[in-house]
């Protein structure tokens, strides 16, 4: 599945990935070997590369011809692509997608070749030792799509409010891979309301973006309990023939921030959260599309209304059922935890930056998304920092001035950037790293936020807090480790975050036990991040009974 929605009536697609897929390790003891493999896949499942950390290539033979798109949602994390033994893309990260275009295909069988390196090196600055894992492989789906001399590339949908009626400003990107100048004609449909753009004109080898408005009468709005989609269709034709589409879905709502508050449609939003990493032990980082369905079922289980996809974007298909679900998505760009010296590294603000055009671009209409996130817990307490982050949030706006901007700072007291977020956000674990009682913890922490930090009269979330449990394990002594202990802290911590007036909800770290680069370790048990609420096979730990009953109690005294 590449979207849970069908993206095109016109232009024909389909999924590359799947079947028949060879790889071959191009570096280390098996190198020269080949192993039948199906895809998306992460290397580290395939016997033998748990570890693997090199570079290595996945091959697929394929019919084509003519004009066609090939279009790459993840891999992991340096990719160079070739056809035919020709190169045709390249891309570092491995959370955001990128493309290419072939034109004249010769019609016949072709070899698609992906060659992907998950090293650590100073090329990379946010693939980097980390408290998660950097997989190696095709992480996400590859989509081959048939296209004619020109394509619509993207729609933007921006709904707003006007006068007491709903409205839309759509934005559409088409990209004419011909040589020569197009004439054509653009409709964009929204139920029964339609632009038409006609006899536009396109140069050769460039790309137009149309923009233009539509009101409605009656909408029916977005919320968490009614989570209504609407669905955008462009299509262009020549000489009055329809030769591309693009479909794609959003949703009439308004997020916005007033005083301490968050608001959606005007109503104060209340955050039950998790921060989730994309991670199981049988798919690396690869979850096919039924796991991250099942993933929301636990979540919502749990009384979660709310996830923080930590600490890079998510695959869209997760976006999606967030979108028909009604869960509130925190996305952030790719960074954990990175020094100064790090962000000093010569490729880090433009990887970074690169990041948000290419998550903003990608996941602009889906509604569940609501705070853009940038940087988690990395140096906000520096100049040298500071300056990262101003550029970062000021890019976000300018991108997307119609969602607030955030970031996780665990600066305690030292954080002097709090005054470029809209909403202000702090990772904390008293009862984890310290034996601070939570309540009292976090009132000193809001208490010098209020008190001229840059971050007073803004809201105010806690988005990390937690303890960690080894599944299964229970004793009478209730220490660090046990589930016992876990599930006690979450109580105390939820508690505490939960009754201070001041904090607008809270993200849990985290929803599930993840794999972590053994590069980086720093004493995890299992070589895991073991703070999950489930366990890496989503077995529910006891502290998942306390934190279902603290959500439901919040959720019920906030209703009354
Ligand atoms: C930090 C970080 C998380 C995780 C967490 C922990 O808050 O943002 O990625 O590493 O600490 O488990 O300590």
């Amino acid at each position: 599945m590449i979207r849970t929605f069908c993206q095109h009536e016109i232009r024909r697609s389909c999924e590359l990935t799947g079947s028949d897929w060879q790889f071959r390790p191009l570096s280390g003891e098996h190198s020269g070997r080949t192993f039948r493999v199906c895809t998306p896949n992460c290397w580290e499942t395939i016997p033998g590369f748990g570890s693997y950390r090199g570079e290595g290539e996945y091959i697929k033979h394929f019919d084509a011809h003519g004009n066609i798109r090939l279009e790459f949602k993840g891999i992991g994390h340096f990719a160079e692509v070739f056809l035919d033994g020709e190169k045709i893309a390249a891309h570092y990260n491995a959370y955001t997608s990128f493309d290419a275009v072939i034109r004249n295909l010769s019609a016949g069988n072709h070899t698609l070749s992906v060659r992907a390196d998950n090293r650590f090196t100073d090329q990379s600055a946010l693939h980097v030792p980390n408290d998660y894992m950097s997989y190696g492989g095709i992480l996400r789906p590859i989509v081959m799509e048939n296209i004619g001399d020109a394509f619509v590339e993207r729609i933007h949908v921006t709904p707003y409010r006007e006068r007491g009626k709903w409205n839309a400003r759509i934005e559409v990107c088409v990209r004419n891979v011909s040589g020569a100048e197009l004439s054509a004609d653009l409709e964009i449909m929204i139920g029964e309301e339609k632009l038409v753009f006609s006899h536009v004109k396109i140069p050769g080898n460039c790309q137009e973006v149309f923009t233009g408005n539509l009101s409605f009468d009656q909408v029916q709005e977005w919320t968490t309990d009614n989570p209504v989609l609407y669905t955008v269709k462009a299509r262009f034709l020549i000489d009055s023939r329809p030769v591309d589409d693009l479909i794609d879905r959003f949703g009439f709502r308004e997020i916005r921030v007033e005083g301490k508050e968050i608001l959606l449609n005007g109503k104060k939003l209340r955050i039950h959260g998790f921060c989730r990493h994309e991670d199981h032990p049988q798919f690396g980082a690869a979850l096919p599309f039924e796991a991250m369905a099942a993933d929301l079922m636990l979540l919502r289980d749990l009384g979660a209304n709310a996830v923080r996809t930590t600490h890079y974007p998510s695959d869209e298909r997760f976006l999606d059922l967030c979108d028909e679900e009604g869960i509130i998505v925190w996305e952030e760009n790719h960074a954990r935890g990175l020094s100064e010296e790090q962000m000093r590294n010569e490729h880090f603000e433009e990887q970074a930056e690169q990041v948000i055009l290419e998550m903003t671009a990608q996941h602009y209409n889906h509604p569940s998304i609501c705070i853009w996130g940038i940087l988690n817990e990395c140096a906000s307490h520096t100049e040298y920092g500071r300056e990262c982050y101003r550029k970062q949030l000021d890019l976000l706006k300018k991108l997307d001035a119609t969602r607030p901007r955030s970031f996780a700072s665990c600066m305690i007291k030292s954080d002097i950037c709090l005054d470029l977020a809209d909403i202000v956000s702090f990772n904390i674990y008293p009862l984890w790293y310290h034996d601070s009682e939570p309540g009292r913890y976090l009132a000193d922490l809001y208490d010098w936020v209020q008190d001229k930090s840059g971050g007073e009269g803004k809201p105010f979330l806690i988005t990390e807090i937690g303890a960690g449990a080894i599944y299964g394990f229970r004793a009478p002594h209730h220490d660090k480790w046990t589930e016992d202990y876990q599930a006690e802290a979450l109580e105390k911590q939820l508690n505490a975050v939960l009754a201070h007036d001041g904090c607008s909800g809270v993200f849990i770290w985290q929803f599930n036990d993840v794999r972590v680069s053994q590069e980086w370790f720093a004493g995890r048990p299992r070589t895991m991040n073991n703070k999950g609420i489930v366990d890496e096979y989503r077995r529910p730990k006891l502290a998942s009974n306390v934190v279902r009953e603290c959500f439901d109690r919040d959720a019920k005294t906030q209703a009354s």
